[in-house]
């Protein structure tokens, strides 16, 4: 028995010295020291040993164990601090390797054009208002001189979600609130920039498009006034060569109405194929406020005027960019995109 513990040890021992990996030092406990192993055997043979045998004999299977648990837990901390060492060299970083490049987006053209009219119009003391895309019939035609029924609603089909609203057609609805909301009739001067939405079935107009439209109603507020406002503005979009050209229009929020031309700024006027040789380019419109959309938004028309004007952002910043395809201003495509990095 004596000689079959310290066999058992030995061979034991021997095994735990030899294991390569922390499995098989768990397999060499369970196969000595587990319920079925070889020494839990001996202990459990105890009873067959005369009793003055028994002590002895305990203290040496007893001996035994403790030494090969103790061999183990060393042989384990040994492994593990090996296979710790090995993992860190495996995943050593190399803080000198180049950093991996970060892709950094560009400002879109569209917000490029908007941002810089935005700030055109707040150095000359405007503010700029943004209304709900889902807008009231009351606000998007009635207040500005549409009542149900008129024909000129024909020219802005809509998508409407009940009989009551639709997607607004035009920004004017937001000038049309800022006029209401303003208790004390006090003089406006707005900026509204936003998507606007038409019913539209043809390859050449688009269901969605960007305005901007302006609002400037105070005493004595002339079509001189509108004249300089919007020769500041496209001299200030297009160049400082730029010259307007004013055209009779109609538009029921405005009387007298103007289609607005901005000389070519490609050909200075010339003619060439962008102007379709006319020298002129159709921009915006714009007119003096009707008389019945400031007195039904608040405003009395004996006291106050003024003007306003629309222009379409998609088509300015195409002019202003040289873009020749308005799709490319919705595909998000990277390769269109990145021209518009700005390196600063
Ligand atoms: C109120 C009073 C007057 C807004 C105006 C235009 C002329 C205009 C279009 C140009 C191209 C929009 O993008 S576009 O289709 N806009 O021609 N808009 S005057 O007049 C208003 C608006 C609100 C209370």
């Amino acid at each position: 028995m004596e000689e079959k513990v310290s066999k058992i040890k030995e061979v034991a021992l021997k095994e735990i010295e030899d294991a390569k990996d922390v499995k098989s030092l768990e397999d060499i406990r369970v196969k000595y020291l587990g319920k079925k192993g070889e020494l839990t055997a001996l202990l459990k043979m105890m009873g067959e040993l005369s009793p003055e045998e028994r002590p002895k004999m305990g203290s040496l299977v007893n001996s035994a164990k403790s030494e090969i648990e103790e061999k183990i837990k060393n042989k384990e901390e040994i492994l593990r601090n090996e296979e710790l060492a090995k993992k860190l060299e495996s995943e050593r970083i190399d803080v000198t390797l180049p950093a991996s490049k970060q892709r950094r987006g560009s400002k879109h053209p569209l917000n490029r054009v908007i941002e810089e009219i935005e700030d055109l119009f707040v150095s000359m003391g405007y503010d700029v208002v943004a209304g709900p895309e889902l807008e009231t019939d009351e606000y998007c035609f009635e207040r500005l001189n549409l009542p149900k029924g008129h024909p000129a609603r024909d020219m802005q089909d809509s998508f409407y979600i009940t009989t009551e609203y639709l997607l607004r057609t035009q920004t004017s609805a937001v000038q049309a609130r800022a006029m209401m909301a303003n208790k004390e009739k006090s003089p406006i001067r707005i900026i509204v920039p936003g998507k606007t939405y038409r019913r539209e079935d043809d390859a050449t107009h688009s269901h969605q498009f960007n305005q901007v439209e302006g609002l400037v109603v105070d005493e004595k507020i002339s079509f001189a006034d509108l004249k300089g406002t919007l020769e500041i503005f496209m001299k200030h979009m297009l160049g400082e060569n730029t010259r307007l050209r004013f055209r009779p229009s109609y538009f029921p929020f405005t009387e007298p109405s103007y289609e607005v031309d901005v000389s070519c700024f490609k050909c200075g006027g010339k003619g060439c194929n962008l102007c379709k040789q006319t020298g002129w380019i159709e921009l915006l419109g714009a007119g003096i406020v009707h008389p019945n959309v400031l007195k039904m938004n608040g405003y009395d028309p004996e006291k106050y005027s003024g003007f306003a004007f629309g222009t379409g952002l998609d088509r300015l910043a195409m002019f202003k960019y040289g873009i020749t395809d308005i799709r490319l201003l919705y595909a998000n495509d990277v390769r269109f995109l990145n021209q518009f990095d700005r390196k600063d």
